[in-house]
């Protein structure tokens, strides 16, 4: 199906058998081939986006054929067509501390504009397990890792864009157990120590659909009605084989740890060949969205940890999901 943007650009839309979110037609919009060929890259997903000075600014998850993580930020003027950069992301890997912990593995970003400055919390792989790191910048040049801000096998985490009651807040997901987690909420005065934390929802609270594990995904969106968040929802086929959808809730401006709303189906399903096919398959993740100016949302995502995608929809279409159980 064809439709036109707000600039009246035409472009390539299917039609999903869910109708809440439409993948872009051009799906995926970033593979490796679209790295320079000396990085090697093989694979390019969960993305972080914002929009900087006009500029859709994606700093992207690439892999390589040694599956070392890196980032590398991709540039956009329509919110489709990305250009990345000549080089990955200069990581502070100066700080001693950073290169024990992170230095091989780091991934999944998720970016939040608080006051001028962009900050990135992201999974770093260590010896201890997993843990939520946050780096800052004010120019996308340079990059000064803040430090850890979670204790162990935590590796999904996004900031609000603003402070509620004082705090800056941020919905995480501490794991459980091997394959098990939910949904938290917890707060902090200067974003290094955190505390407060309370459950937003569980795996099984509502959602049918993920009854092995959630977590946040894109950084929420202030609305009147509440808070738009999407997150992500895995459950497991046969006890074997994961599929990772999206969801959304609404969650309180106020108290973000009450939900006030939830879809009751998935928002996006892996159905397309670049969603089912690829290094893990039958993944739909993000953890990124940009909310326009008149309404519509883009929804980044990577498919089957292989490719970048993004899917359109819009904040009426999402709290209607939310609410129309
Ligand atoms: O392989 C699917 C996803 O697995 C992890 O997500 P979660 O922590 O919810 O299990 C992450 O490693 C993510 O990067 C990956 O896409």
């Amino acid at each position: 199906m064809l439709c036109v943007n707000a600039n009246m650009e035409v472009l390539d839309v299917v039609t999903s058998k869910y109708p809440i979110c439409r993948r872009y037609g051009g799906n995926p919009i970033l593979t490796g081939k679209d790295f320079p060929a000396d990085a090697d890259i093989k694979s390019v997903f969960n993305s972080g986006i914002v929009k900087y000075n006009d500029i859709y600014l994606m700093v992207c998850r690439v892999e390589n054929s040694a599956l070392l993580d890196r980032f590398w930020i991709a540039e956009s003027t329509d919110g489709y067509h990305f250009e990345p950069r000549l080089e990955p992301v200069d990581m502070p890997h100066d700080d001693p501390e950073f290169m024990e912990y992170a230095g091989s593995m780091y991934y999944d970003p998720r970016l939040t504009k608080i006051g001028d400055t962009y900050y990135i919390v992201h999974a770093a792989h260590s010896s201890h397990t997993c843990r939520l790191s946050l780096v800052k910048t004010e120019d996308f040049k340079k990059f000064q890792w803040m430090g850890f801000i979670s204790e162990t096998d935590n590796r999904n985490g996004v900031l609000f864009p603003e402070k509620i009651n004082g705090l800056y807040v941020r919905l995480d997901r501490p794991n459980t157990g091997a394959d098990t987690g939910d949904i938290w909420v917890s707060y902090s005065p200067d974003l290094i120590f955190w505390g407060k934390s309370e459950c937003v929802f569980k795996n099984w609270q509502g959602i049918r659909w993920a009854w092995t594990k959630i977590g946040p995904g894109a950084t929420p969106i202030k609305t009147p009605g509440g808070w738009l968040t999407i997150f992500h929802g895995v459950r497991s086929q046969c006890k074997a084989h994961f599929v990772y959808q999206l969801g959304v809730c609404l969650l309180d401006l106020d108290d973000p740890s009450k939900v006030k709303a939830m879809s009751e189906s998935a928002i996006l399903i892996p159905e397309e060949q670049y969603e089912l096919v690829g290094q893990t398959p039958s993944v739909v993740f993000t953890c990124g969205a940009v909310a326009e100016d008149d309404g519509e949302i883009k929804i980044y995502y990577g498919g089957a940890d292989t490719v970048q995608c993004v899917a359109i929809t819009s904040v009426e279409r999402l709290i209607d999901a939310c609410y129309n159980r």
